[in-house]
């Protein structure tokens, strides 16, 4: 897959998800695989907050319900050099223009014997309001996934609604995920099953969910978002659900920054991957440094 047809990019754009065959080779599969494995292992990112789990996080990174390793290629440079994130991209091109870029990766691992779901979830939800997002997101399986593992689900021509009302996973304001809590019916889902190499495409506004995993083996997959420059939303619109949350993740991503020998790394990371082409992305930077000096110098109560 480099290109897709005419009717591809059409169905993307009506039903808002999209399913390919035969992206991922054989040994690209591999490669994502031992490189999960590891970072995982290592539990890469967790003190920055990257690692988590979607539902409560109890006292650690140990036994995650469903974990996600947000920017896995901060830790590991080479698998954004795939063949693979480039063919990737230019399928974004197809589908958002020639100025889609790659904004963020992720591996999410499922374990075996889980009732756990992916809840039912536009990934915009996540977002700040204020911005617009335009992006699809490549989610590629590293084993077959079925029904019986937890494939991925689609509500097709969700995208083309608007961001629903959604609330962290059983109202636990402790909980990574966010799950839609009204104005859809999930009887309307298309269910994905994929053949090892093949992958799905979704829109940052369409409603998607994964199921439990009761087989016998971890439910694993990569991800790849790409998009367009982020500009000011034209809507006027607030996602409550992000406000008041109490999330460990957060407490990490504080105290990192605070750590030596953590924000030289992270301001590099900042630096190097700015859109220093956005006007967007400025103004955006000056709002944060001046309410940073602002912090400064308020004494603390
Ligand atoms: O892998 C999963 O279970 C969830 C993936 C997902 O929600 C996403 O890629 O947006």
């Amino acid at each position: 897959m480099t290109t897709l047809s005419q009717s591809q990019c059409g169905n993307f754009w009506k039903d808002g998800f999209l399913r390919l065959e035969n992206v991922a080779t054989h040994a690209e599969l591999k490669t994502l695989r031992s490189v999960g494995d590891r970072l995982l292992r290592e539990k890469a990112g967790f003190n920055e907050g990257l690692l988590f789990d979607f539902y409560p996080e109890g006292e650690g990174p140990e036994k995650p319900k469903l974990a996600q390793l947000h920017h896995p290629s901060h830790f590991e440079r080479s698998l954004l050099e795939m063949d693979l994130a480039r063919r990737a991209q230019r399928v974004a091109m197809q589908l958002l223009g020639p100025k889609a870029r790659f904004v963020s990766d992720s591996f999410f691992h499922k374990p075996s014997h889980t009732e756990a779901v992916t809840p039912w979830h536009q990934d915009e939800a996540f977002t700040d309001p204020r911005i617009e997002h335009r992006e699809v997101n490549f989610w590629f399986p590293l084993q077959p996934v079925s029904l019986q593992n937890g494939c991925m689900q689609f509500i097709p021509g969700s995208h083309l609604g608007p961001v629903l009302p959604h609330g962290p996973i059983g109202g636990d304001p402790t909980t990574h995920g966010l799950e839609c809590t009204s104005g859809f019916e999930s009887k309307d889902a298309v269910i994905c099953p994929l053949q090892l190499g093949d992958c799905t495409i979704h829109g940052g506004r369409t409603l998607h969910f994964a199921g439990p995993n009761p087989s016998d083996a971890p439910r694993y997959a990569y991800s790849m978002v790409f998009g367009l420059p982020r500009r000011a939303s034209s809507e006027v619109r607030t996602f409550p659900w992000n406000d008041n949350r109490k999330l460990s993740r957060d407490q990490r991503v504080h105290e990192s920054r605070r750590a030596q020998g953590s924000f030289w790394p992270y301001l590099y990371r900042k630096v190097k991957e700015f859109d220093y082409t956005n006007p967007y992305e400025w103004r955006l930077g000056a709002h944060r440094v001046a309410r940073l000096i602002k912090k400064g110098r308020t004494p603390a109560k």
